[in-house]
């Protein structure tokens, strides 16, 4: 074998143990939940059934990468090893192959219409909003997040970034407070520019557009608290105002409710009075 072709080898076989490697490592080893990790690379640990659908069709997706990129890169290989000029002096004049083109034109067609199909179920799973539990309004405001509770008492609250809290740029003084295995619709809009509400581990990213209610849905599979962050550049301080959930049971939520009725009675309910739109 020539000395390229044992250098191309060499590299194919570093490629592939880095791939193996990673994988091993990958999945959810260093993804941790409810907020990023140090050193993170994979996707954020997943906390509902939409976020597990995405996390399965990216890794889908990954293989199906691999697997195509070991296949050119074995072609390459066998090119440069057994048709260079010196192993194969007389090169072949071939010009045409009908079986290799039909070939080559199908196998694309089939892998675009298989990644195709679960693209669009997960689509659908995400634009469809079941049968909500629980409303909850959400309105990006230069620099933080109010949240509304139409169905609990009618009570809208402040939720602003507290420099006192862990985790560094993402604890709040007010969290928003949701119980776990209900479907929750979230009706997101702006006051003042776009923002959007983003929540990684739900599989949530949507626009907070003034004069406009996006709708979006989660469904939290596990209690605990659970970060996300403003990811429109909305101004000086978009990189401050994080979006914090907790998810608690039904018992917690209940009586969260209640305290929570009393502590934002004198808030202001122009969310309510008027339809969506800017409130300023
Ligand atoms: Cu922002």
């Amino acid at each position: 074998m020539s000395r390229v072709g044992r250098q191309l080898l060499g590299l194919a076989t570093i490629a592939l143990v880095a791939t193996g490697i990673t994988l091993v490592t990958g999945g959810t080893a260093f993804a941790e939940l409810g907020q990023p990790a140090p050193w993170e690379w994979h996707l954020q640990g997943s906390g509902s059934p939409v976020m597990d659908n995405i996390v399965s069709f990216h890794n889908f997706l990954s293989y199906l990468i691999i697997a195509i990129t070991l296949f050119v890169l074995a072609l390459l290989v066998i090119v440069v090893v057994k048709f260079n000029a010196r192993a194969n002096p007389v090169p072949s004049r071939t010009t045409h192959n009908t079986l290799i083109e039909v070939v080559w034109t199908l196998v694309p067609v089939l892998i675009l219409v298989g990644i195709a199909v679960p693209s669009f179920r997960l689509l659908f799973l995400e634009l469809d909003v079941p049968k909500a539990d629980l409303t909850i309004k959400a309105t990006g405001k230069q620099w933080y997040w109010s949240y509304a509770y139409p169905d609990n008492g009618k009570f809208e609250f402040d939720s602003l970034m507290a420099q006192d809290k862990q985790p560094r740029l993402l604890g709040v003084d007010n969290e928003m407070v949701v119980p776990v295995n209900k479907v929750i619709r979230v009706q997101v809009t702006g006051a003042d520019v776009i923002h959007a509400f983003a929540l990684p581990a739900f599989g949530v990213k949507i626009d907070a557009i003034p004069g406009r209610l996006n709708e979006t849905w989660f469904k939290a599979t596990k209690t605990g608290m659970f970060y996300g962050q403003c990811s429109e550049l909305c101004g000086k301080d978009h990189a401050f105002m994080p979006i914090a959930i907790r998810v608690v049971n039904d018992q917690e939520f209940a009586s969260w409710v209640e305290s929570a009725k009393k502590k934002y009675a004198s808030g202001d309910t122009s969310t309510f009075a008027s339809a969506a739109g800017p409130t300023q």
